[in-house]
């Protein structure tokens, strides 16, 4: 039926509803579930890439299924925003507010803009058809403290018609001390703060104006108000226990050197992951950045700097910078499968037994992937070596070696060493193969993106890419075709070890790569 809802509760009864608001669960109405009495500690020992073991127990339970606060799990879960905010109260320098909000978007995208109604409707229905979708973020298109009344409401109607969907919200925070409260009450327990500079010396460079009160402020005043009520706020949320990431976007020459500074003073404040993003400044923007020759930095800039903040408080390196009606895992986007024109016409099943039995799944194989990476380490148990090697990945997902070289949107990039596989970072591209031939102009983007990779891990590659990487010094590699990313590039690396040994091969560091520009376009 067009527009119908229907929900099955977890004993499988079902209750049909026309596009309603009021949604119920055998009778009674559905509750926020999440995990709103846990406790975000304010502690910096945790972190993006952290597992089960690692946390504390209720944090585990917060970040395990949320994509954007736990690494792993973005490999495994998907998320979806919904576009209700469209005002905003500050400019910031990379901002054209044609586009999406910068602070969570990549540049240059335009969302489609939602009622509140509407977007709980899409929310409904996108998790009926994605049971790994698991976390709702409002992330503008402007900001969504600045849209209040909007942003609440839909946070309302959500709870009740999806109450298994974790909330989350991101703001600049200058809004933010008035709506802790509001925040809390809403059991939204995942906030992140964009915070660019504690210092308004940095900041006026960054900020033109805020507006505040009624009042617009420029300049360093404007700096110092964003800077004093984005810590309050901060502090607010997490003695409240609301678990806080806080983003920066790295600007070379104005900011990069000072967010060192900013990370320490969120750490101390209790965020619980710092989340370094790369300024994107294409002229087509139409960004004061961009028309006055702003550059973002490189690849190997972004890791550095990533690397100097990571101490106790983990980075996030896995942030695909969405847009503000995102939908699907965080390296691919299927918003336009779910056009409000599309939800009309479908006949929307939420069914709470198959969500939750699609997810048994998912922590099983979860499992087995920790399981096999924990057998491959112990492989490497006794070597000794300062070599590290970058290895870009193309995947689908579920942590596995599962795309083909040339349908890759995008390469997961892992560091390896004797200390194992960590993740990285990602580098989107163009893709390779187009209409059922390879591209040559994007097999040369896709090198420049992974210049500084050793090697590219594939399902399946053609002769001709294969020789062209092989030239560019980046060895194509398909034996771990549909196995576990960790688990294979562990053991990749024992293997280059002994070659290094043996003499066959000598090891040498590679170049810095590039970071692709332009708009993030639906695959
Ligand atoms: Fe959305 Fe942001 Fe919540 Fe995630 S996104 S509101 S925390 S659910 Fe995630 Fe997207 Fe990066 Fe944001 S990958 S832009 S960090
Ligand atoms: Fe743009 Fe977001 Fe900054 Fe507002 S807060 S100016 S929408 S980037």
């Amino acid at each position: 039926m067009a527009g119908s809802v229907q929900i099955a509760s977890p004993s499988g009864s079902k209750l049909k509803l026309l596009s309603s608001i009021k949604i119920e669960v055998n009778g009674q109405p559905a509750k926020q579930g999440g995990c709103s009495s846990s406790s975000a500690g304010g502690k910096a020992s945790c972190g993006s890439a952290a597992g089960a073991g690692d946390l504390d127990p209720e944090i585990w339970e917060k970040v395990k299924n949320h994509p954007c606060y736990s690494e792993e799990a973005h490999h495994h879960y998907a998320r979806m925003h919904v576009a209700v905010a469209p005002a905003c109260n500050i400019q910031c320098n990379y901002c054209n507010r044609k586009y999406d909000c910068s602070n969570e978007s990549r540049p240059g995208v335009v969302s489609e803009r939602l009622t509140p109604e509407q977007a709980a409707m899409k929310v409904v229905a996108v998790a009926s058809e994605i049971p790994q979708m698991t976390v709702l973020g409002i992330a503008g298109p402007g900001d969504p403290l600045a849209n209040p009344d909007k942003t609440f409401k839909t946070f309302e109607l959500i709870a009740r018609q999806a109450p298994d969907i974790k909330l989350c919200l991101s703001t600049n925070g200058l809004a933010l001390p008035d709506y802790v409260k509001q925040i809390k009450d809403f059991n939204v327990d995942h906030v992140t703060i964009t915070i660019n500079m504690v210092d308004p010396a940095v900041g006026e460079h960054i900020y033109p104006w805020v507006y505040f009160k009624h009042k617009r402020y420029r300049g360093r005043d404007a700096a110092k108000l964003l800077t004093d009520r984005q810590m309050e706020g901060l502090e607010a949320l997490t003695a409240n226990k609301i678990l806080c990431k806080v983003n920066s976007v790295m600007i070379p020459g104005i900011n990069d050197d000072h967010l060192v500074e900013v990370n320490r003073a969120v750490k101390s404040r209790g965020a619980f992951l710092h989340n370094i993003m790369p300024l994107i400044s294409e002229p087509e923007h139409g960004t004061y950045f961009g028309l006055n020759g702003q550059r973002g930095p490189s690849a190997q800039e972004l890791k550095a700097l990533q690397d100097k903040c990571e101490g106790e408080m983990n980075m996030m390196r896995h942030c695909r910078q969405c847009r503000a009606d995102a939908v699907g895992l965080l390296g691919e986007d299927r918003s336009g499968e779910f056009t409000t024109e599309k939800i009309e016409q479908m006949a929307v099943v939420y069914d709470f037994e198959s969500r939750r039995n699609y997810q048994k799944a998912v922590e099983e194989e979860r499992q087995a992937k920790v399981a096999a990476k924990r057998a491959e380490m112990d492989t490497l148990a006794g070597e000794l070596s300062d070599i590290k090697l970058l290895i870009a990945v193309a995947t689908k997902g579920s942590g596995k070696i599962n795309e083909h070289f040339g349908h890759a949107h995008e390469f997961q990039v892992y560091e390896v060493s004797t200390e194992g596989a960590k993740f990285i970072g990602h580098r989107r591209v163009d893709l390779y193969c187009q209409g059922g031939f390879g591209e040559e102009a994007a097999l040369e983007t896709v090198i420049r993106a992974i210049n500084d990779c050793h090697a590219v891990f594939v399902a399946k590659i053609g002769a001709c890419p294969k020789d062209e990487l092989t030239a560019a010094g980046i060895e194509p590699v398909d034996r771990y075709a549909h196995e576990f990313i960790e688990k294979s590039a562990i053991a990749y690396f024992r293997d280059y070890l002994a070659k290094v040994k043996s003499g066959e091969i000598v090891h040498a560091d590679r170049g810095d790569a590039a970071i692709r520009q332009g708009a993030f376009v639906a695959a």
